[in-house]
C-alpha cells in the first residue's frame, strides 16, 4: 500500500510538470519585431513577420532609438501598399511600443519618419485564432523546413499524449489499490 501511495504521487508529479509545460508552448508570446536588429531600416520586416506565428494574446514589441523612428498602424492594405501614412489610426514613439494582438486578422504598421516607409519600414502581420494554431499552420514556402514546423506543435502533441498516458497509469493504480 506505501509503495503504491508514493508511486502514484511520482507519477502525479510528473503529470503536473507535464501540464506546465503544455501550458508554457500555449502562452501569449513577446514578437520583437525585426530579431535583435529591431524596429530599423536594415530588418528584413516581410521575411521575419513569415517565420513568427502570431496568436491572440501575443504582444508586437517595436525596439529603436525614440526620435528616429516611431510606429504607425495604418487603416488597411492599400495605406499599406502607399505607405500612405496620413490614415494612421494610432501613433507611438517611446522607443520600446507594445502593441497587443487581441483578435485575428491582418494589421498594417509603418514606421511615421518621412521616407522610411518607402524604405522598407513596414510590416504586415496576420494573427491567427487559437483554433487556426492547432490545425498545424503553414507559413509560406521556401524557408520553411518540415522540422522546424514540426518541432513547436510536435511538442505540444507529445506533451498531450504524455499527460493522457499518467492519467490512465493514475486511473490504472487508482482502481487497483482501492
Ligand atoms: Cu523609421
Amino acid at each position: 500500500m506505501e509503495m503504491a501511495a508514493t508511486e502514484s504521487k511520482k507519477v502525479l508529479i510528473v503529470m503536473m510538470f507535464a501540464v506546465m509545460l503544455v501550458r508554457e508552448t500555449q502562452a501569449a508570446k513577446k514578437h520583437i519585431v525585426g530579431g535583435s536588429q529591431g524596429w530599423d531600416e536594415s530588418s528584413d520586416f516581410r521575411s521575419w513577420a513569415s517565420s513568427q506565428t502570431f496568436r491572440i494574446g501575443d504582444q508586437l514589441v517595436f525596439k529603436y532609438t525614440p526620435g528616429l523612428h516611431s510606429v504607425v498602424e495604418l487603416a488597411g492594405s492599400s495605406a499599406y501598399d502607399k505607405c500612405d501614412i496620413s490614415t494612421a489610426t494610432d501613433s507611438k514613439s517611446s522607443g520600446e511600443d507594445v502593441i497587443k494582438l487581441t483578435k485575428p486578422g491582418t494589421r498594417y504598421f509603418a514606421c511615421g519618419t518621412l521616407g522610411h516607409c518607402e524604405g522598407g519600414m513596414k510590416l504586415k502581420i496576420t494573427t491567427v485564432s487559437e483554433a487556426a494554431t492547432n490545425a498545424s499552420p503553414s507559413p509560406s514556402s521556401s524557408d520553411d523546413s518540415p522540422s522546424s514546423s514540426m518541432s513547436s506543435t510536435g511538442s505540444t502533441h507529445l506533451m498531450a499524449v504524455l499527460v493522457m498516458i499518467l492519467i490512465n497509469i493514475m486511473l490504472i493504480r487508482g482502481g487497483g489499490t482501492s
